[in-house]
């Protein structure tokens, strides 16, 4: 796919960021006393165990942090005061050809054996010392004769912390994999805008739009139309093409391992409950964008969580949905079942990345993933929502807190689903960089 990036300055970047990435892991290695990091590429993983079929290769982030490769059962070799080497296993295969890596770049950054098959991997850490193994297959560490040091707890711990902290090559493969990503809303905002589709339909103007085959996703998409929206993670799409007042879209792109996670929903329709369905959109990205403002050095996460359901309680009063005052409405747990999710996660090599949920949030915020203290170099997404999802309108309704809710307005729009709107946002040390309204407003 072309792209505005300049590969000489992603080539120089990711050099700076594999030197940093070096002294962190030898550093690691010493405080954990290891002479040697190997970090498996990953296998295919059977989709059962009655059948022959894999699903595609997901390959290990750690090793991905080092290089965007996805050739299975291979593995790099990190030492201390030597490049990181990786030992390819690119034997020929006439069954399956391996994936073309998106950008060559990284070749002339690292050292390379080929035609490394696992089970000649001890030869090339002969003499080494205490070796531990990073990865996902129990089978090629125990090959590799590293079943007894497979992903060491303190270890692994120090290497998911690098991963909080993205360098400016990490911030490169973020920012593009948001432009990317906003092609494909844009494509499918415009089909829900002017035309009659299913939700199939949406998910392949996606795919077609951003260049994805459905597997290169960074998360299944989803594509809800109506009450549909109101199941969180709705994948399950309608192939029915009858009209449709309401789109919810929660799509992303992989660029180089590393992943954008974007919503946007829309509205079509002049009727009553449509008008003030579109209110209540317009509402949450004030909102939304307030809370992008909001995301400051310092700010620790929960607090802008906590803070989010005081605004969704000014929300609801404003919209008529719920009545009462801001601090009943979040104190009688009104607002917790209309947002019944956290407002943000790390973001990288994994949609919801590491490092960032390892304190446990508050009871009341179970599904918070990111609780730590806003910090430079951090990249998350800060998607609040506000959801009209049965069961817990149910709960609601039966609680001490039903008097607070205009049920007739709720009953209304219901078959909307409900407003998401979410962004990725990097943290730099003089300022929050919002990787996705550089491409797409709402
Ligand atoms: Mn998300």
């Amino acid at each position: 796919m072309n792209h505005a990036l300049d590969p000489r300055a992603l080539a120089a970047a990711h050099a700076q960021h594999l030197r940093s990435l070096q002294a962190a892991y030898e550093r690691a290695m010493d405080e954990e006393q290891f002479d040697a990091v190997v970090v498996h590429s990953g296998a295919p993983l059977k989709k059962s165990l009655f059948d022959d079929q894999y699903h595609p290769l997901r390959a290990t982030p750690h090793f991905q942090h080092w290089i965007p490769l996805v050739t299975p059962r291979s593995a790099l070799l990190i030492r201390k005061g030597h490049p990181a080497k990786l030992l390819w296993n690119n034997h020929v295969d006439f069954w399956e050809g391996p994936a073309e890596p998106e950008s060559p770049h990284f070749w002339a950054l690292i050292e390379v054996a080929e035609g490394v098959l696992p089970e000649q991997v001890p030869d090339h850490m002969r003499g080494l010392g205490r070796v531990a193994y990073i990865g996902d297959s129990e089978a090629d560490a125990a090959t590799f004769g590293l079943g007894a040091s497979r992903n060491p707890v303190g270890l692994l711990a120090k290497l998911d912390e690098l991963r909080v902290f993205k360098s400016e090559y990490e911030r490169i493969c973020l920012a593009e994999a948001n432009r990317r990503a906003c092609l494909g809303h844009a494509a499918v905002l415009a089909a829900f805008r002017t035309g009659e589709h299913s939700e199939l339909d949406l998910h392949l103007i996606y795919l077609r739009a951003t260049e994805q085959d459905d597997a290169d996703t960074p998360y299944k998409n989803i594509v809800a139309l109506d009450r549909h929206a109101a199941t969180l993670h709705h994948v399950s799409y309608g192939r029915s093409r009858e009209r449709a007042q309401s789109l919810l879209l929660d799509a992303g792109a992989r660029f180089l391992g590393y992943d954008s996670d974007i919503t946007r929903t829309a509205v079509k329709g002049t009727g009553e409950a449509a008008t003030v369905f579109r209110a209540l959109i317009a509402k949450m990205e004030t909102l939304q964008t307030t809370l992008c403002a909001e995301a400051r050095t310092h700010v620790m996460f929960e607090d802008l969580h906590d803070r989010t359901h005081a605004l969704l309680a000014e929300v609801l009063r404003e919209v008529g949905i719920a009545r009462g005052s801001a601090s009943e409405l979040v104190a009688q747990g009104v607002t917790r079942k209309f947002l019944p999710h956290g407002l943000g996660h790390s973001l990288g090599l994994q949609t919801h990345d590491v490092g960032c949920a390892r304190i446990k949030p508050r009871p009341e915020n179970p599904f918070l993933r990111n609780t730590r203290r806003i910090e430079p170099g951090q990249v998350f997404t800060i998607e609040p929502g506000c959801y009209f999802i049965e069961p817990l309108l149910d709960e609601l309704r039966s609680s001490s807190a039903s008097p607070l809710v205009d049920w007739k307005l709720v009953d209304s729009l219901r078959s909307f689903g409900g407003v998401r709107i979410e962004d990725d946002l990097a943290v730099s040390e003089t300022s929050v960089h919002n990787l996705t309204r550089r491409f797409l407003q709402n």
